[in-house]
C-alpha cells in the first residue's frame, strides 16, 4: 500500500488519474445528481474535509466565500465540475503540504 502521500503526489501528477478522482469525487458531492454543487452540497464537502484535519466545518459565510472565489468558469453561484476541479487540487495541495 502507498503511503496517503504517494497516492496523493500519483492522483496530482497524472491528469488522467486526476480527472478520474475528481469525477468520483464530484459524483459523490453532488447528492442531489444535479451535475451541480449547490451551497449545501459544498458545504459538505467542506466539512468532510476539514474534519480530516479535526477542523471545524465552514461556516455558511466561509461556504459563500468559497463560491464567490471559485464559481468563475460560468457565474451562477454553482460549482461545476469543471470549477470543484480547482477546489479539489487545491485542496490536494493542502493536504499535501500538511504531510509534509
Ligand atoms: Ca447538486
Ligand atoms: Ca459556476
Amino acid at each position: 500500500m502507498p503511503s496517503k502521500k504517494e497516492a496523493l503526489l500519483a492522483v496530482i501528477s497524472d491528469e488522467a488519474k486526476f480527472i478520474a478522482t475528481a469525477e468520483k469525487a464530484f459524483k459523490s458531492v453532488d447528492v442531489d445528481g444535479s451535475g451541480k454543487l449547490d451551497p449545501s452540497e459544498l458545504k459538505s464537502c467542506l466539512a468532510t474535509f476539514n474534519a480530516d484535519f479535526d477542523a471545524p466545518p465552514p461556516s455558511d459565510e466561509r461556504v459563500q466565500e468559497y463560491i464567490a472565489l471559485l464559481d468563475t468558469d460560468e457565474v451562477d453561484g454553482l460549482i461545476s465540475f469543471e470549477e470543484f476541479q480547482i477546489l479539489l487540487k487545491a485542496m490536494m495541495t493542502v493536504t499535501l503540504e500538511m504531510l509534509e
